[in-house]
């Protein structure tokens, strides 16, 4: 059990009330996802839980919000890896997942752990150094030991190992498949069960949603192991998805690992698109996300749909894949897009169908200090364009605009009225203009309902 935990200063700022929520309204049409039923919400009532990646140092303003009112789960994106808990020898950073498990309790979520065993992402004194199988063997379950240990009794699921296979189901060659064959995954898991018996343990790879060699060899290790009694709780498919491609043999794959006696989690359930991203791809997406997360609903053993990141200013897609993206749930802007709804209906929620021909504006607070605030207001379109534009909401709490730029803002009351500038009215299909504006406040700094138009 741990006996300390650091809350850091920023996470106390975010839970002291930075930013409520998001404020979205679409042109000419009720706010459609401001009265939606959390996802969260609409999973427990499947039996569900739903997870999403985050990164620690974005927990405060919009991010935070929905990261902590939409998903029952978190996952640390790279926070618990071996590389960020231990980059020197014998020397630890638990900062980062500190503040993740915080955040996660004070919000009601489980954490899934990720990851203790992974050819990737580890630190170089590991990777650089030469060590006989013991010696390997010993660093292996010191470090198994330590990190589950930590956080005994907070994690719900671990990702004990992390992509173990190549394509064709052989095993992939790593430093712990290479130095200690492939019994070092029973150890693993042994050695994870060990230090907090009530974690369930997962084993997790990518490109094994459908029935194919690779989840074959899935399906065949965990089946040994079940059979040699060593503790295998679940399987995690990752689903780093293309758009259109959704495997048609997915809720088979979950069936039968269900049938195996495990648990089945979605792990990293993301689709990306060729950019840019236009209605049609937006609709296909939702279409994925929507049938993904019915498979899971499908199968009772099919317990967690965890997304990795929610919105697309949050996603390693862009970066690993030049000309791809907008792989998640909600725009860059943090405003839902047609996948989140995907997710919501197959969820059994019956939310109307996302504007997908529209222009929206999206109000957030970016920051926030004792007597004033700096908000942002983004317009985006979609299937739509503007020549001009005027944004207009009530403030409720006394909140009075002090300066504006990138828009002409009056205020009058509590009513705020802002036009765009002489040079950004215009808003093409695909594109969004944000213009910014300080304000003070005191007591209070509700999110104001915004209307374009
Ligand atoms: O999201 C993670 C990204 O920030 C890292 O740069 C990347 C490095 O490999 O790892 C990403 O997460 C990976 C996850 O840990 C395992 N499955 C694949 C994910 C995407 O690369």
């Amino acid at each position: 059990m741990r006996t300390s935990r650091t809350f850091s200063g920023l996470l106390r700022a975010g839970l002291a009330g930075l930013v409520a929520a998001a404020g979205l309204f679409t042109a000419g049409t009720l706010p459609a996802h401001a009265a939606d039923t959390p996802l969260r919400d609409l999973a427990a009532a499947q039996g569900k839980v739903i997870g999403t990646a985050v990164t620690g140092s974005k927990l405060t303003g919009t991010y935070g919000d929905l990261a902590g009112s939409q998903f029952s789960s978190l996952t640390p994106g790279n926070a618990m890896k071996w590389g960020t808990v231990e980059p020197t020898q014998g020397t630890f950073n638990w900062t980062e997942a500190d503040q993740i498990v915080a955040f996660a309790q004070a919000h009601n979520q489980q954490v899934r752990g990720h990851t203790l065993v992974w050819h990737s992402q580890n630190p170089s004194w590991l990777t650089n150094g030469t060590w006989t199988s013991a010696q390997l063997s010993s660093l292996l379950q010191n470090h198994i030991s330590t990190e589950v240990g930590r956080y005994k009794g907070e994690i719900a699921a671990w990702d004990v190992v992390n992509e173990p296979f190549n394509e064709d189901g052989t095993y992939r060659s790593t430093l712990w498949y290479n130095g200690l064959g492939s019994g070092y995954i029973a150890n693993a898991l042994t050695w994870a069960h060990a230090a907090d018996p009530a974690a369930k343990l997962y084993i997790n790879d990518y490109n094994v949603e459908g029935v194919n060699a690779k989840s074959d060899a899935l399906y065949n290790l965990v089946k040994s192991l079940k059979a040699a009694g060593v503790p295998i709780d679940g399987v995690g498919l990752q689903a780093h998805l293309i758009l259109g491609q959704v495997p048609s043999t997915l809720q088979q794959n979950i069936q039968r690992f269900a049938d195996l006696g495990v648990d089945v989690a979605i792990t990293e359930l993301d689709v990306r698109m060729a950019l840019p991203a236009d209605s049609t791809k937006l609709a296909q997406q939702k279409a994925d996300f929507k049938s993904v997360v019915a498979a899971c609903v499908a199968v009772s053993r099919c317990v967690n749909v965890t997304v990795w990141g929610f919105s697309d200013s949050d996603s390693w897609v862009d970066s690993t894949f030049p000309g791809y993206g907008a792989a998640t749930p909600y725009d860059a802007n943090y405003a839902p897009k047609p996948a989140y709804y995907g997710i919501s209906e197959a969820l059994g929620g019956t939310t109307t169908t996302p504007p997908t021909g529209a222009c929206t504006a999206a109000y957030s607070v970016s920051n926030q200090w004792t007597t004033g605030f700096t908000g942002q207001v983004t317009i985006s379109c979609s299937g739509a364009a503007l020549s001009s534009w005027k944004v207009s909401w009530t403030y409720g709490a006394g909140q009075q605009i002090t300066q504006a730029w990138n828009a002409t803002c009056t205020q009058s009351g509590a009513d705020v009225s802002c036009a765009n500038a002489s040079y950004n009215g215009t808003v093409a299909d695909g594109s969004s203009v944000t213009f910014g504006f300080n304000a003070s406040w005191s007591g209070s700094n509700p999110v104001p309902s915004v209307t374009l138009g």
